[in-house]
């Protein structure tokens, strides 16, 4: 029996797709491990708590040793309440004809609400993981509500983009995906993102002198990746949920424990102007993270004219959309 006091994490949009997959996982130990004792703290809209309700007793009834008690509401204080970690993920989906820039006037007042929840209820040094889109703007809106946490203790979700980039790169090399590393995912969660392979190895060997057929990885390699989200709910018939979840998973243990030497992680974290990236923009950098559990984004990495140019797309699409948003920033 441990003897630990239980970590306490909420999940916002818990009844939701993602949700549904990423409880699960987490109440079983994945990401804190098969000692650490957790408490579930499950947001809903009202609309979805009956649905909520649903998954909390599937929860009890998975019998996890580790679950001392789950939550279920629709307030933000006691949802946030003392938290260690806050995965945002509940927002509303895009709808017919909607652009990109309506989304993200829709999902704001989400994200004014829940930031300004952290602040007055959350742990001063709560890690937050937004994975509800726009994931980036929407990380940005909520850290500006929460100036009682360190700014730096918010991120958005770019580690599906990576496992998908490592993916297709493993299947062209013909390797299995652990043989690939450092494989970056610059910039937006959005098609704008670019998936630096140039700086990737396969093995000891830099990915370009394995995967010699570079006009595939300029082009469809990247297109692929870019397109991914958009291919799975053409194939499906409903977006990705348990690739994210488990995306999400990710990004919480590779926060939560030293980067293995000579490896990189993906994640939209505050850009502190590296590389020309405007400052305070959630921009997906390559990072490696401490023994503390904080992350740096990594130095010096050599970036051609053909990365230069898709990074700053990217970081351009993103000073748009923190300019739609820029009066409710606060
Ligand atoms: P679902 O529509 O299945 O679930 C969303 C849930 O959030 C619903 O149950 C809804 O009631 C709830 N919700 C809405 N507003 C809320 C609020 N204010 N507070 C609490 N709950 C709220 O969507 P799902 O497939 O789970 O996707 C969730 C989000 O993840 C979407 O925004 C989606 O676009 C985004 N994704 C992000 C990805 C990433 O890599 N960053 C990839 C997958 C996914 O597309």
């Amino acid at each position: 029996m441990t003897t630990k006091n239980p970590i306490k994490v909420a999940v916002t949009g818990a009844a939701g797709n993602i949700g549904y997959s990423l409880l699960f996982p987490l109440a079983a130990g994945q990401v804190f491990g098969p000692d650490q004792p957790i408490e579930l703290q499950l947001l809903e809209i009202p609309q979805g708590l009956q649905a909520l309700e649903g998954v909390k007793m599937e929860l009890l009834d998975s019998a996890f040793s580790l679950v001392t008690n789950i939550t279920c509401t629709s307030d933000g204080d006691e949802g946030f309440g003392d938290v260690d970690y806050a995965f945002l993920v509940g927002s509303k989906p895009r709808g017919p004809g909607m652009e990109r820039a309506d989304l993200i006037r829709e999902n704001g007042p989400i994200f004014v609400g829940q930031g300004q929840a952290i602040d007055r209820s959350a742990k001063e040094n709560v890690k937050v993981i937004v994975v509800g889109n726009p994931c980036n703007t929407n990380c940005l809106i909520a850290q500006h509500q929460a100036k009682r946490v360190n700014p730096r203790n918010f991120t958005a979700m770019t580690r599906l983009d990576q496992n998908r980039a490592k993916a297709q790169l493993a299947l062209k090399a013909g390797v299995p995906v652990s043989e690939v590393s450092r494989l970056a995912i610059w910039g937006n969660h959005s098609p704008t993102m670019y998936p630096d392979f140039e700086n990737a190895m396969i093995g000891g060997q830099a990915l370009t002198d394995v995967i010699t057929d570079h006009e595939w990885l300029k082009s469809d390699f990247i297109k692929t990746v870019q397109q991914r989200g958009k291919a799975i709910i053409t194939a499906r018939g409903k977006s990705s949920a348990a690739s994210a979840a488990w995306a999400a998973i990710d990004h919480a243990i590779s926060w939560s424990r030293p980067t293995p030497a000579g490896e990189w992680v993906s994640m939209a974290v505050p850009s502190d102007g590296s590389y020309g990236i405007p400052e305070g923009l959630i921009y997906s950098f390559p990072c490696t993270v401490n023994a503390e559990g904080e992350y740096n984004i990594v130095p010096d990495v050599a970036l051609s004219s053909f990365a230069k140019e898709k990074a700053m797309a990217s970081a351009e699409e993103l000073l748009a959309e923190r300019d739609a948003v820029k009066d409710i920033l606060g």
